[in-house]
């Protein structure tokens, strides 16, 4: 498909005119929009037009997280064999350059197809697991600690210059097993890289580029060399040598030079650019920087948030195999799309406020910016170990950095790595901790290799007030510990509190713009298994307790053209802030809120003084029951069902609403009626998992979640009931028996996903992308 030209056959498409939008046609990602910050740049994609072809790239553009996260996961129809091509054209005189330089990097695992794929990455894998990586922090630690040793005096420093580059390139050369040499020229040979595969130079600018690139080449080539003489050192390089001589047909020559030089840009560049990235965001976000001085332990889900707000990777590439749809608009063999993680980073549809820096998003490590799938960044655990540390020694020795104000960011102009070549800060050297505690130096915490748990995020938070809202229900209102705004929440959103030894969930039902407080109603349950009991009876004004989220599984579609709203009894909670939210935008909805007696329903007051005669109240006291089958009798186009209440009251609609369009009727559920699991009624299963090639066998009285953590398959989970979404998994094969509460039909008939923590395999054998 040649730049500049619309795809769409326009014989065929008459009808519908050219497909290419104005705004599409404007798409330049060299322009200085893009190159300052791609994800805001985009943001129209993502609301308006989220897959797009772009004619001056030649490339269709996808910008939204479930779409970018599909192309990943489907390498086979979307090849990553152009990974690495060249964005721009290359011109003659620059690829004869190249080729004098005896230029040919082939493939390497990031642009390799299936089959070949696979069998490398198992042979080349080992260096990057967790327990071989833990030997390379010692190193890391020591070159952070020596490069700040090297500034911590002067009061001003370009920390990109002083540190962020060249620690991590020679970490990258110590992790490959290559000689530290010549950094600066390998600085510049690197950048000559990124330009010449993802960049646009000028075609003059191409002829030095590729005179980089192909001494580059060379270079490789000769530490190659010299490493094959003796392949017996450290370092990914020559135990890639040695998996050679066992397997040459899978590790070839032109292979190993290929990803000599690749490894040396993947390893390093992308890091020295998350580093910066990371440091410039909390330096920008001054009271997050603070929170992690004060509280080290931060570190790791910091270095999350830092990956996913501002990651190094801003855009991917991939090849279409065959003519297919991505999120909805048909994509013809032969397309190239350009993935924009930094934009799927963003979206909201996936993280809530997704432009803001929240160290404790419950959410953070789904970022897309180490891909996805089976060509997952491989470095990925090294990269975060860097991150972690460096942040470390800065946060500690130089808490008092800032921003030098003023300074323009400048960025290699290119539509993939990013961070700013420059990042100059300044601080008081008279005020540096270790001057008056020299131990300060040295402390140190230990790092956490991999992604950091989910469970540990959790944020303290203050009982402002107690109040009674109904019969045995009572309405609480929380504000941070630390007196700071809470993230803001969308309608549907719950928070999870830890109540004495038990964690629960609760809607969040008051005003989602006053950020300074959160209001939750919980009905004490007289069979109570801990957590409304604990509420009831312990929580005073003054109480402090730890809370996690907001996180949101019921969320609003906002394009319905009307809204019948259902709750029972406490299922008000969610309910409440759907309709303020309608009612605030304008929109049109109808209120019906069913309970045993009005003196048992919360909130009713401000039901009645808010939503008015939109407000049905629905009690069985005043013999005014709702008549679901009546209520749904009549499908309308465009009208969605929101509903939160008992399972009676839930399963009555889903039976009422069989006639109505596949997915109208949304549903939260407060429990679930699921049975422990009986080994005598249960049957054993295999589960396949795809992405990682292993096996896991699931006993009869066990859950998926719990056979794939015993296999060290890192699944988050929340209530582990099949209530809240956390633990879904995307099922490859199979049939699925679906014991959860969350999928809707269409979504359990489509048998794509699944809740690890409760649903099973109908059969022997399940397989799932994991
Ligand atoms: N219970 C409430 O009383 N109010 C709520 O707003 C509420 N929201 C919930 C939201 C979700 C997503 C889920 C899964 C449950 C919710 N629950 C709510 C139920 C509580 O989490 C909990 O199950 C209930 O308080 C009984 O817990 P206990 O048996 O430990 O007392």
């Amino acid at each position: 498909m040649s730049t500049g030209a619309c795809p769409i056959d326009h014989g065929a498409a008459a009808a519908g005119g050219c497909p290419v939008s104005p705004r599409a046609s404007a798409f330049d990602p060299f322009g200085a929009e893009y190159q300052a910050d791609p994800p805001a740049a985009v943001r129209w994609s993502r609301d308006e037009e989220p897959v797009f072809y772009s004619p001056s790239l030649g490339y269709w553009v996808v910008t939204r997280y479930d779409d970018v996260k599909a192309v990943f996961r489907d390498n086979i129809t979307f090849s990553p064999s152009i990974a690495l091509e060249k964005i721009t054209p290359v011109s003659a005189e620059a690829t004869a350059t190249l080729e004098r330089y005896g230029y040919a990097m082939n493939r390497t695992l990031v642009n390799e197809d299936e089959p070949e794929h696979m069998p490398r990455r198992r042979l080349l894998m080992d260096p990057f697991t967790p327990q071989r990586l833990v030997h390379h922090e010692p190193m890391v630690r020591r070159l952070a600690r020596e490069y700040v040793d090297r500034f911590v005096d002067a009061g001003k420093a370009d920390l990109v210059d002083e540190m962020l580059w060249e620690v991590p390139l020679t970490v990258a050369l110590h992790f490959l097993g290559v000689p530290e040499e010549d950094m600066a020229t390998l600085r510049k040979y690197s950048i000559a890289h990124t330009v010449n595969t993802w960049g646009r130079p000028s075609p003059e600018e191409q002829v030095t580029v590729a005179e980089n690139v192909g001494k580059f080449w060379q270079y490789a080539g000769t530490v190659l060399d010299k490493l094959r003489k003796d392949p017996s050192g450290h370092g990914w390089i020559p135990y890639s040598i040695r998996a050679q001589r066992e397997h040459p047909e899978v590790i070839t020559d032109s292979y190993l030079h290929s990803i000599m030089m690749a490894g040396i840009v993947a390893a390093h560049e992308t890091t020295a650019n998350a580093a910066a990235n990371a440091i410039k965001l909390l330096l920008e976000n001054r009271e997050v920087w603070e929170e992690i001085c004060a509280d080290p332990g931060l570190i790791p889900h910091a270095v999350e948030e830092c990956l996913r707000h501002s990651g190094s990777v801003a855009a991917w590439r991939r090849l279409v195999t065959r003519d297919t749809t991505v999120g909805g608009v048909p994509v013809p063999r032969g397309a190239k799309l350009l993935i924009v993680n930094s934009s799927a980073n963003r979206d909201e549809r996936h993280f809530d406020n997704a432009d803001e820096v929240d160290i404790r998003r419950d959410n953070a490590t789904d970022h897309l910016t180490f891909g996805y799938g089976s060509h997952q960044c491989m470095g990925k655990n090294l990269a975060r170990m860097e991150l972690q540390v460096f942040l470390e020694e800065l946060t500690r020795r130089l808490p008092h950095l800032e921003l030098v104000p003023d300074q323009e960011f400048t960025y290699v102009p290119n539509t993939s790595f990013r961070g700013p070549e420059h990042l100059w800060v300044q601080w008081d050297p008279a005020a540096n901790p270790e001057r008056a505690d020299p131990t300060i130096r040295e402390a140190q915490r230990p790092v956490r290799i991999g992604e950091p748990s989910k469970k540990g995020i959790s944020r303290t938070v203050t009982v402002v007030s107690v109040d009674r809202a109904a019969d045995d229900v009572v309405e609480v209102t929380l504000a941070a510990a630390n007196g700071k705004p809470l993230p803001r929440w969308t309608p549907g959103a719950h928070v999870d509190l830890e109540l004495g030894d038990v964690s629960r969930q609760y809607s969040l039902c008051g005003d989602p713009s006053t950020p300074d407080t959160y209001r939750i109603a919980v009905l004490r349950d007289p069979d109570s298994r801990g957590g409304s009991r604990y509420v009831h009876e312990n929580l005073r004004p003054g109480t402090t307790l730890p809370l996690r989220g907001p996180r949101n599984h019921f969320r609003l579609d906002p394009t319905a053209r009307h809204y019948v709203f259902v709750a029972g009894g406490i299922g008000i909670t969610p309910i409440i802030a759907m309709a303020d939210d309608v009612r605030a935008s304008g929109g049109s909805y109808e209120l019906h809120y069913c309970g045993r007696d009005t003196s048992a329903m919360a909130l009713l007051d401000r039901c009645r003084r808010d939503h008015g005669e939109r407000l049905h109240v629905h009690s069985s006291a005043a013999g005014t029951r709702l008549d679901v089958t009546a209520l749904l009798a009549n499908p309308a186009e465009g009208t969605q069902i929101y509903a939160c209440g008992p399972e009676r009251l839930l399963d009555a609609l889903a039976g009422a609403s069989a006639h109505w369009p596949e997915d109208a009727l949304h549903v939260e559920h407060f429990t679930t009626t699921r049975q422990v699991l009986d080994p005598a009624v249960e049957h054993a299963f295999d589960v396949d998992l795809t992405d990682s090639g292993l096996t896991v066998r699931v006993a009869a009285d066990q859950t998926v979640l719990a056979a794939l953590r015993a296999a060290g398959i890192d699944v988050p989970s929340d209530c582990e009931e099949g209530l809240c979404g956390t633990c879904e998994a995307a099922v490859a094969d199979g049939e699925v028996d679906h014991r959860d509460v969350v999928l809707t039909r269409s979504e359990r008939a489509a048998n794509t996903k699944m809740m690890t923590c409760c649903s099973r395999a109908c059969g022997d054998r399940i397989s799932l992308r994991l």
